[in-house]
């Protein structure tokens, strides 16, 4: 089993290139974005609960997403790997995944972290915005509080990471072809 974290700030394209990448390496893609829209859209208890949180441009609080992907890990034990995409995003999130991984024998194989600047970041989730329909994404304030958020508690998974000589550092500005080229020849390179 080999594991994959996509790792950046809120619009650096994990989403994107986690689409392609699930198709070409056949990957299990576990998005705890994604999750927890499908939560909302479900009207839910933890969806009702995430989305006070993610409508003003926080993290949801730690024990829920945890519980969450753990639930997905343990449905999932026949596949190649898992690709982490958004998560984790805090220390203790990464910690809870380590445990669950060891639990499974297995561990994070490389951490990918794209890296975009803010202004671009900005610009793309906008646009984003405009026919996404996600109200996280149609107003600058509720971005720019993303993006500090991410500074303020997630930039610290890639120095948790780091310790272990697991992060690789990708280019996220080109194009989507480019950026994958490189994606797909760290992971070349290690799988
Ligand atoms: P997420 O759903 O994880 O999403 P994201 O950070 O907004 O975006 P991503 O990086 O995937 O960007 P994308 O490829 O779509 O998080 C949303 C919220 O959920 C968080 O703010 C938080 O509240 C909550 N949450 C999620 N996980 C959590 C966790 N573990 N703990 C606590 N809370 C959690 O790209 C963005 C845009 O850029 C797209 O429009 C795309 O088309 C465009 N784009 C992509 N690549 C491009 C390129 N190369 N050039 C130009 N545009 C590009």
């Amino acid at each position: 089993m080999f594991n994959i974290i996509l790792f950046g700030p809120p619009g650096s394209g994990k989403g994107t290139q986690s689409e392609r990448l699930i198709s070409k390496y056949g990957f299990k893609h576990l998005s705890t974005g994604d999750l927890l829209r499908q939560e909302i859209a479900a009207n839910t208890p933890l969806g009702i609960e995430a989305k006070n949180f993610m409508d003003k441009g926080q993290l949801v609080p730690d024990e829920v997403v945890i519980g969450m992907i753990s639930t997905c890990v343990d449905n999932n034990p026949e596949v190649v790997g898992f690709l982490f995409d958004g998560f984790p995003r805090t220390e203790a999130q990464s910690e809870a995944l380590d445990k669950l991984l060891k639990l499974k024998q297995t561990e994070i194989g490389v951490v990918l972290a794209l890296e975009v600047s803010e202004e671009e970041l900005v610009k793309r989730l906008l646009n984003r915005g405009i026919t996404s329909g996600r109200t996280d994404d149609n107003n600058e304030e509720v971005i720019r509080a993303r993006i500090v958020e991410y500074h303020k508690k997630t930039s610290a998974v890639a120095d948790y990471y780091r310790k272990f000589e697991k992060v690789v550092n990708v280019p996220g500005e080109g194009s989507v072809d480019e950026i994958f080229d490189s994606l797909c020849r760290e992971i070349d390179n290690r799988i």
